[in-house]
């Protein structure tokens, strides 16, 4: 598992050189705008109920199929199952963020994801759907203007997203 320093050090480290110029200037820029990232981390974690709930609501109303009799979220313990996976990757995207970095999503959460929904019957593209849906509501709260100072959310936001895609990839 990396963070944004880490990934450049081990970099570095393969090639046997110091860390760069420029990968100090972009390491000096994730310090200095490091409270949005804060408060991105915050937004999404304190309404994560709400991002699943509504993700999971908006798949099943798009793809019934999965709740009826025979569905992979039929029966309450694959409802549980289900809105827990989706709890799962979210956090682990709060982590992606907060870090920097990608690699504790891909080491922890999603390395395998995809051979074991497989194995399990789960539709991994039906995740992936869900797993949109918490995108756009995620950078719909992180993205909010209101009640923060404004300021330019455009390359975080980007980033933000890039992880869910990630996690959508992997499963799809
Ligand atoms: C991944 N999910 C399930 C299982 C595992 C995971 C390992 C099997 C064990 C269990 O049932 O608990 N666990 C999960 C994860 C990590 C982990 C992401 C990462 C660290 O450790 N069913 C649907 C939807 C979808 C879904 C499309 C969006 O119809 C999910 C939610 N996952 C789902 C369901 C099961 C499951 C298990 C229904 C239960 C499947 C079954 O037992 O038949």
């Amino acid at each position: 598992m990396l963070d944004a320093f880490t990934k450049v050090v081990a970099q570095a480290d393969t090639r046997g050189e110091y860390v760069s110029n420029s990968q100090i200037d972009a390491l000096k820029n994730l310090v200095a705008e490091g409270s949005k990232r804060m408060d991105v981390v915050n937004r999404i974690t304190s309404n994560s109920s709400n991002i699943v709930a509504n993700a999971a609501r908006a798949l099943f109303a798009e793809q019934p199929q999965l709740i009826a009799p025979g569905g992979n979220a039929y029966t309450n313990r694959r409802m549980a199952a289900c809105l827990r996976d989706m709890e799962i990757i979210l956090r682990y995207v709060t982590y992606a963020v907060f870090t920097g970095d990608a690699s504790v999503l891909d080491d922890r959460c999603l390395n395998g994801l995809k051979e074991t929904y497989l194995a399990l019957g789960v539709p991994g593209a039906s995740v992936a759907t869900g797993v949109n849906k918490m995108k756009e509501a995620a950078i719909a709260i992180a993205n909010d203007p209101n009640g923060v100072t404004r300021g330019d959310c455009s390359s975080l936001m980007a980033e933000l997203g890039s992880y869910f895609d990630r996690a959508a990839q992997a499963v799809a």
